[in-house]
């Protein structure tokens, strides 16, 4: 049976990726933190008592930021390959907390790296790169070859992480690749990113449980896709021949607007857009009533405008086809959340 660690199993990705693996017949380790509340929401459904002989869900208390913990549990379980998805992951938290967002998504890769080499495992590395690699890049669409410009302490921590996965590839021949994922979402992304803010507020604005929506930067432009869809990318990236680092995304971008407008619309609300910048609401055409309107808090001191990915290598070698595009996520989304309101 292959064993899996997974670093972030708690979170969105971490989540499906577990299913995934359970499925594949592994055996999954995944590193969880301790809170004073429960923070396993998302994993609860293929929660397995430890106790049962055929348990194959085993979870160990740990943190990206204790490299002893790390290297423990890197030599205890052996696994065979390892998805480092543990993140401070929201890119306007990393301009409060730049510090320990570097030491987490910066200098955690570098310790799980540095427990593999040291242990000499025999162990296959998946990096949770990102798109926030390219930041200010105007080149578009976006490939492996296209140079980096990251705009936030959570770029900068991740473009970090994307070279010493490199390095310790090239250095000591570890098979570490770098999955550069564009944005991906689903009913369990966090409630903080735009996407899930916006079909939350949608549910709930339509079932009367809050009167509107504050955004910050409407115009910014994201390649969305769906997680459930990328965590297989993840899991074949580690079955190749040889470690390469590929680019997934869909090849289409569209406006924080647009994805608003959307998501109103299956809730049927149909937006009018008026005014500019800080001034610009989004009115219901029926009632008039101002539902969603921006607020400059959400803006961030340096902003990513434009994502659009090119994930030709990935379609050619990985077979890479998104199955669910733009239209499908938000109606995905805002149904489960209309379901949970
Ligand atoms: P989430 O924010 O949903 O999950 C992050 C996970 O990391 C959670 O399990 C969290 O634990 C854990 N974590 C955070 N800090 C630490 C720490 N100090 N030690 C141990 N674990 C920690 O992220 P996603 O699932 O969306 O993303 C997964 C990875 O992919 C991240 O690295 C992210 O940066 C990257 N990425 C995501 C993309 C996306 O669009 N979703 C695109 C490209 C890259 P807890 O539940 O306790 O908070
Ligand atoms: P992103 O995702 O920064 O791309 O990082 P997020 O959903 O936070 O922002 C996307 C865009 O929407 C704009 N925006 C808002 N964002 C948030 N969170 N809240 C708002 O109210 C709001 N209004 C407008 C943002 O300015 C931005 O332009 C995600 C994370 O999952 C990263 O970990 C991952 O690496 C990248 O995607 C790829």
């Amino acid at each position: 049976m292959k064993k899996a660690l997974i670093t972030g199993i708690t979170g969105q990705d971490g989540s499906y990726l577990a299913e995934l693996l359970l499925g594949k017949g592994y055996e999954v380790h995944g590193i969880i933190r301790r809170a004073s509340t429960f923070n396993t929401e998302r994993i609860d459904h293929i929660y397995q008592d430890p106790h049962e002989e055929d348990a194959r869900l085993l979870l160990h208390y740990g943190d990206m930021t204790d490299s002893s913990n790390l290297s423990r549990l890197v030599e205890k379980i052996n696994p065979d390959e390892i998805y480092n998805l543990a993140a401070q992951s929201h890119v306007a938290v990393s301009f409060q907390m730049p510090e320990y967002t570097t030491d987490v998504d910066a200098m955690g890769t570098l310790r799980l790296l540095d427990a593999i080499k040291e242990a000499e495992i025999k162990t296959r590395f998946y990096q949770a790169s990102t798109s926030e690699l390219y930041g200010k890049v105007k080149e578009v669409p976006q490939n492996e070859d296209t140079p980096f410009y990251p705009r936030s302490p959570y770029g900068v921590a991740k473009l970090y992480a994307y070279w010493i996965v490199k390095n310790y590839r090239e250095a000591y021949n570890l098979y570490a690749v770098n999955g550069i994922l564009f944005n991906h979402e689903s009913p369990r992304r966090g409630k903080r990113f735009v996407t899930r803010k916006i079909t939350r507020a949608a549910a709930r604005i339509a079932k009367a449980k809050q009167e509107k929506l504050y955004l910050g930067n409407l115009n910014a432009k994201r390649d969305w896709g769906y997680a459930k869809d990328y965590v297989e990318m993840m899991w074949l990236m580690l079955q190749q021949d040889h470690p390469e680092d590929y680019v997934i995304a869909t090849g289409e971008t569209h406006t924080v607007r647009e994805f608003a407008e959307l998501a109103f619309k299956h809730v049927g609300i149909d937006l009018q857009w008026q005014g500019e910048g800080v001034e610009e609401k989004g009115i219901d055409k029926d009632t008039g009533k101002i539902i969603v309107e921006v607020d400059p808090k959400y803006f961030r001191p340096a902003e990513v405008e434009l994502l659009i990915g090119d994930p030709t290598k990935a379609k050619e070698k990985l077979r890479w086809e998104p199955e669910v595009k733009f239209e499908e996520l938000v109606k995905i989304m805002v149904e489960a959340d209309l379901k949970s309101v």
